[in-house]
């Protein structure tokens, strides 16, 4: 019984990974940057999404994940951008995107002239981590209100990424959080990962991330 679910899954996942594979390189062949925003929910990167694309304009495109509701979608495209939401409410309420419904999403769009495709994977620290959408840089998202302890917690999160945003920053004052150790505790769980401070509310630290998308 117990090798049946195994081989299932197993199936699953590799189904997932060629997709994702497939999707890496005929977006890298159309000159197309593929970021896939991952955190626990409420750690700003809905936020992040309308301060990227009020900086940065048109030649980016957002694919929303979440399991009800279209409210993120219609946040960033206010800020003036092409989106489309996922929800997986309608089959099953699952906790993470996978590469084919991005394919799938992706036909519906205009790339056209697009220079980067983020993803605001659903909001949740485990499941998103486990299936390769088909990013070139999968981010992280840390508010500092979540505590300095969520990179140990949560490893895979941080496994699976290069770049970890510690987003909030202008909350600081108001917090006991030791922002060095959160980065510690992220280093201590990859060491190669590079990480970015900022604000989406107050601006500050963002252009870090803005030259890091340019
Ligand atoms: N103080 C502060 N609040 C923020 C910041 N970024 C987001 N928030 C707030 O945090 C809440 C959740 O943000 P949201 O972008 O929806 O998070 P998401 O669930 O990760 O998409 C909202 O009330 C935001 O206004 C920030 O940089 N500073
Ligand atoms: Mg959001």
């Amino acid at each position: 019984m117990d090798k049946t679910e195994i081989k299932v899954m197993k199936k699953i996942l590799s189904a997932n990974d060629k997709i994702a594979g497939e999707l890496r390189k005929d977006l890298a062949d159309m000159g197309i940057n593929f970021i896939n925003l991952m955190s626990s929910p409420g750690s700003g990167k809905t936020t992040i999404m309308e301060r990227t694309a009020r900086e940065l304009g048109n030649n980016i495109c957002v694919i929303e994940g979440d399991i009800q509701t279209t409210l993120d979608a219609e946040r960033v495209a206010k800020a003036g951008i092409q989106t489309y939401q996922i929800n997986t409410g309608a089959f099953g309420g699952d906790c993470h995107l996978e590469s084919a419904w991005i394919r799938s999403a992706i036909d519906e769009m205009d790339l056209t002239g697009i220079k980067t495709l983020f993803v605001e994977n659903i909001g949740n620290l485990v499941c998103p981590a486990e299936f390769d959408v088909g990013a070139h840089t999968n981010a992280v998202v840390l508010s500092v209100t979540e505590g300095e302890d969520k990179p140990l917690k949560y490893p895979l999160a941080f496994q699976t990424s290069s770049l970890c945003i510690i987003s909030k920053i202008d909350l600081l004052p108001y917090l006991d959080i030791k922002i060095e150790e959160i980065k510690e505790n992220i280093k201590m769980v990859n060491p190669k990962m590079k990480v970015i401070e900022l604000s989406a509310k107050t601006g500050e630290g963002f252009e870090n991330w803005i030259n890091f998308l340019k």
